[in-house]
């Protein structure tokens, strides 16, 4: 098996090396791919030395299985020749997502609509990936009727350059802006590019993404995403009308019975979700679970996950995983 890491050099890249290491995925032969600027370059993996590659030879090394994370641009142009050429493209960009050809996949949700002739398969946005985590397995319980959204997003969402903004901001260093504002010390109700309707991208992505990935366009969702001077992962407050009536008990048994699902529940000892904590980890993490007692059959809650992990890296690998081990790949 020939794997490709298409935009290596990144931030999503960089943690995709990290977790296929960590959960031992075999391969025989690792690509690692990037623009011309990082050609040549070099990158150690388990004690090995890789040279950085550009995208014309790696479709000529036809791989079996290229993770990109490279953009939306990158994948729009370059996904159909890696498929073209043999590969299965697993890609963590949007260019693909509402595709109605193209499926959107979060392993433990929808994996079983995989078949052999995908060879474009989309990985759904960080934010998105994290709220249906903690989502599907109510669905699938009490049916949802209505989620009402507000994120608080790391800088990591936005790569490296966000990073570079912040901490040099943070250190009184002059440098590349990608935000239009300060981000340190401050708060932008502000994610991707504004559309006709008065949303962001990245918020019509969690609405839309949403309904494809749990396969019930019935579901209303509103969404407000936010930049925060934070790293290590996004959080999410959740409020979730249901259909049926729960009980908050049930609630946390289901959700501390979901594999990738952890509840961290225990506000008398001030445990709840934090992104300090969810830094580095695979996991979807719940809590503040309450009800909402304006309304019947309303909960609420905060989710929190590493974006680059469960929200990029880890779905990914966990997409490749599960073609390799259901014969998907040839
Ligand atoms: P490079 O480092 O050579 O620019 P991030 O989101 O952290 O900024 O990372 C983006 C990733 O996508 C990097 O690995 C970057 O490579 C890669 N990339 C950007 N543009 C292209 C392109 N046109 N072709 C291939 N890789 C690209
Ligand atoms: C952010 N969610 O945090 C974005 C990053 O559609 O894959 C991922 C953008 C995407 O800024």
């Amino acid at each position: 098996m020939k794997l490709a890491i298409v935009g290596a050099t990144g931030l999503v890249g960089q943690e995709v090396l990290r977790v296929i290491e960590e959960r031992n995925f075999e391969f025989d032969q690792l690509l690692l791919v990037a623009s011309a600027r990082s050609v040549g370059k070099t990158q150690e993996f388990k004690g090995k030395t890789y040279t950085i590659i550009g995208m014309e030879e790696a479709v000529a090394k036809q791989p079996d299985i290229a993770i990109f994370s490279a953009g939306g641009s990158t994948s729009l142009e370059w996904a159909p020749k890696f498929a073209e050429a043999g590969c299965i493209v697993v890609d963590n960009s949007s260019a693909w997502r509402m595709s109605p050809d193209h499926k959107l996949i979060v392993p433990e949700i929808n994996a079983d609509v995989l078949r052999i002739d995908d060879r474009i398969i989309a990985n759904p946005n960080c934010s998105t990936i994290q709220m249906v985590m903690a989502l599907a397995p109510l669905h699938k319980k009490y049916k949802l009727k209505r989620i009402v959204v507000s994120t608080y997003q790391s800088v990591t969402g936005t790569g490296k350059a966000a990073v570079d903004q912040l901490m040099n901001e943070r250190n009184g260093v002059e440098g590349e802006k990608v935000y239009p504002h300060k981000i340190d010390m401050n708060v932008l109700p502000h994610i991707d590019v504004f559309t006709d309707n008065g949303y962001t991208k990245e918020e019509m992505k969690m609405v839309n993404e949403t309904k494809k990935i749990l396969g019930d366009n019935s579901i209303a969702v509103t969404a407000t995403a936010v930049r925060l001077p934070v790293m290590g992962g996004h959080s999410e407050s959740v409020n979730v009308e249901f259909y049926n009536d729960f009980d908050l008990k049930e609630v946390r048994e289901i959700l501390s019975k979901t594999p990738g699902v952890v509840v961290e529940d225990d506000v008398a000892n001030n445990v709840y979700p934090m992104p300090l904590n969810a830094h580095h980890k695979d996991e979807v993490f719940v809590g503040r679970l309450r009800r909402d007692d304006s309304q019947p059959n309303t909960l609420n809650m905060w989710v929190v996950a590493d974006n680059l992990r469960k929200g990029a890296a880890t779905n990914a690998v966990q997409i490749a995983e599960f073609l390799a081990a259901n014969n998907l790949v040839y």
